[in-house]
Formats: C-alpha cells, structure tokens, sequence
C-alpha cells in the first residue's frame, strides 16, 4: 500500500482523473521504488468511520504516510480566511446529519476547512438496492470515453434535470448530457429524504454516474471543482450513491499543515450514502481506487480480458490495440514480480468486485433549484406514461 501511495504521488495534479498514462507512470514510479505490494487482501476489513481529530492513535502509520507522500499540490495555498482557519466558521451550512434523523457519520469534519464528508450505511434495504442496481446498469447508456492514453478506467454517464443542456466537462473530455430519465427522478425520491431533502424543489439538477466493471476500474485523485459546481467558492454538496460490490473511497488534504492528519477513508457498500459537504473540493482531493492494481494483475497466467479492453495474455499486459503508447504498455511488463495469487483469490476478486456503480448527486448551490415547474411536468408527463418506460427498463 506504501508503494502505491508513494508512487501516486507522481501523477500530475492537472490531470484530475487517472488515466492509463497516470497507472504507467504510478508502476513505473513503484519499480523505480522497488517497494513490493502487499498481498491483495480477500475481503477487505472495514474501515472504521473516522474524524482526524479521532485517528492521533494511528500516528505512527501516519507518520509513515507522511514519509510516502512525495507530491505538493501544483497551486500555493490559498490565504486562510478566518485568522487562523482556513475558511470562515459554519454558522449557515447545515450539515446533511443534521437535517434528518438518519444515523449519519461523520468520517471527515474538518470545521477549519469548512469541509465534511458523511456517511450513512444502505437506508433503503438489500432488495430495494439489488433492484435498483439493476435498473440503473440496464437503463443507462454508458460511455467510456477515450483519452490519449486509452479507454478511462471505467465507464460513465452525465444526466441533467431538463431543461439544463449543460456537458460535463473534466480530464481534458467532454460527456454531453442525458435528460434525467424517469427511473431517476424514482430514485431521487427514495434516496433523497434520507438526505434531508423531501420536496423536489430540492433535489440535485445533476448526476455524475460511474460503472466500475472490475476490481482494476477506479478513479484516481481529483476533485469535483469544475465552474459548472463552483465548489472553490461556496458550500456545495456532494451526494454519493454506491450501489453493488463494495469499493473504497478516499480523501487527502491539498495542503496539510506539518504533522497534520492527511485525509480520511470509509468503505462504501452496496446502497451506502455518502456525501462531501461545504468547502471540500478545495481543500481535498478524493479517489476510488483500484482494489487490485495492475501489477497484481500480471501475475495471473490465465488469458483474460478487461472490461476495458486490455487482454492478459500468459501473464502479460496488453492494450487492446497496439497503438502510440504500446511501447509504454509494454513497460509495464518489466515491473518487479508481483506478488503471488492463488486460483480462489483471484477468481474472488475478480468475480466479487465486477460491478459496482456509484453515481454522484450534485446540488450545484445549496436550496437552489430552478428548475422546479420543468421538473413537476416532466414527473406528470412520465407518471402518465409510466408503463412504456418502466417496460424499456
Ligand atoms: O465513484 C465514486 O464514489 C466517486 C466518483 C467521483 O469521484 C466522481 O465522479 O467525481
């Protein structure tokens, strides 16, 4: 685990999702390291939902954090705007724990940084989350745009409240908008309450959605601080739902003061919410990241191919057309041996971890929602026609 975050650290801030490019450069960074990863772990022990101020007993482990994290964030750090805080108290953010009775936890509370994260396990029930898993992977056109380095490392899509038409633009890509369809106007209705929104005046006008087909899909550091959020500028929140196999997700801070606890963690199962509130996409950065990385992956011998594209081939790594990059691709199979993997853990890991979906809610500005006369037509409308769309579903 050292290795993989020391290595990370290379991967250039300006690029916020990682890309074929970044996991090249994050394996060559852990050769040149030399420093072997762990086994890969069965099923991963939970990780417990923590405030910094909880974790000074991990110190020695963040010491060693600190030793590995070799990157600074590319910008300086913005001027603290509270004397010795970095943003000015919360006094008219609500936290989303606070507006309901749900057991909501706390796994980041950072009241410096005006930044939390939250986390509550699955509100609605296996049945209902099973049953929207499905319809979700089945009534979602998914996408998995190119970038120069090669197909992104999952598969995504961008839905908007009509009548918004804007795209969703990050990592140098654009995705183009799909109109809310009904099912997750449906959804939002479930979900959203537990969050402390009941009227639809409230709800979130746009949707980020990730299918993540394996245990090598992932997205790397990042932040969602597009324009389109103005996440650098006010409180926004950020309303995650996770739906399938269970995945990890992490936070670290942009620019920790010395001897500061860098970041947080929590395990999100399938139908966990999970939520980033106030300032936090300019203070951290987050990731879901890959939970067998690749160079695990090449010590399997067995033909294989990724939900990607990529082919294992007699333990080799290979794109899934030679292209300009082939000559890194090819990289990669110099990496130091990986550790060893029996038949039961990897037939575990793969077929444990092949879909997990997570789509992100965001509510662009807190109790803002413009769109409320279009949203209540579109539900009458859809509501009349229901049949039809649920029979496509
Ligand atoms: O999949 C997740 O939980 C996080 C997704 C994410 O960070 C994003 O879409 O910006």
């Amino acid at each position: 685990m050292e290795g993989r975050r020391g290595a990370k650290s290379l991967i250039s801030w300006s690029q916020p999702r990682q890309t074929l490019a970044d996991a090249i450069l994050l394996l060559k960074a852990a050769r040149a390291k030399a420093v072997p990863s762990p086994p890969p772990v069965e099923e991963p022990p939970p990780v417990p939902a923590q405030a910094p101020a909880k974790r000074k007993a991990e110190e020695g482990e963040e010491k060693e954090e600190k030793k590995a994290r070799l990157w600074q964030h590319e910008d300086p750090p913005p001027p603290k705007l509270a004397g010795e805080n970095w943003e000015s108290p919360r006094e008219k953010l609500k936290l989303i724990g606070e507006l309901t009775e749900e057991p909501w936890t706390y796994f980041l509370k950072d009241e410096s940084r005006r930044s939390f994260a939250a986390h509550l396990a699955n509100p609605l029930g296996k049945a209902r989350s099973a049953a929207w898993f499905a319809k979700v992977r089945m009534g979602t056109k998914w996408l998995q745009p190119s970038t120069r380095w090669g197909p992104m490392p999952r598969k995504t899509a961008w839905m908007v409240a009509q009548p918004c038409s804007c795209s969703y633009y990050y990592g140098g890509m654009e995705v183009q908008p799909i109109a809310y369809p009904m099912w997750m106007l449906e959804l939002m209705q479930e979900v959203m309450p537990k969050c402390g929104f009941s009227d639809l005046a409230e709800m979130p006008d746009s949707c980020n959605l990730n299918l993540y087909e394996d245990g090598t899909q992932m997205v790397g550091w990042h932040a969602d601080d597009e324009d389109l959020f103005q996440g650098k500028s006010k409180d926004i929140r950020i309303i995650s739902l996770s739906l399938g196999a269970t995945r990890h997700f992490e936070l670290e801070l942009n620019w920790p003061a010395p001897e500061e606890v860098l970041g947080a963690k929590q395990q999100l199962a399938d139908g966990d919410i999970c939520t980033m509130e106030g300032m936090t996409q300019k203070h951290y950065m987050h990731r879901v990241p890959e939970e067998v990385p690749l160079h695990t992956v090449l010590a399997k011998k067995d033909d294989l191919t990724l939900s990607d594209g990529r082919r294992l081939s007699g333990g080799e790594l290979l794109p899934p057309e030679k292209k300009e990059e082939e000559e890194e691709a090819e990289d990669l199979l110099e990496l130091p041996d990986p550790p060893p993997m029996d038949a039961r853990t990897w037939k575990k890991t793969f077929l444990w971890q092949v879909i997990s979906i997570v789509f992100v809610l965001i509510v662009t500005q807190l109790g803002t929602w413009y769109h409320e006369e279009e949203l209540r037509k579109i539900l009458a409308n859809s509501t009349a026609g229901r049949g039809n769309d649920s029979a496509e579903l």
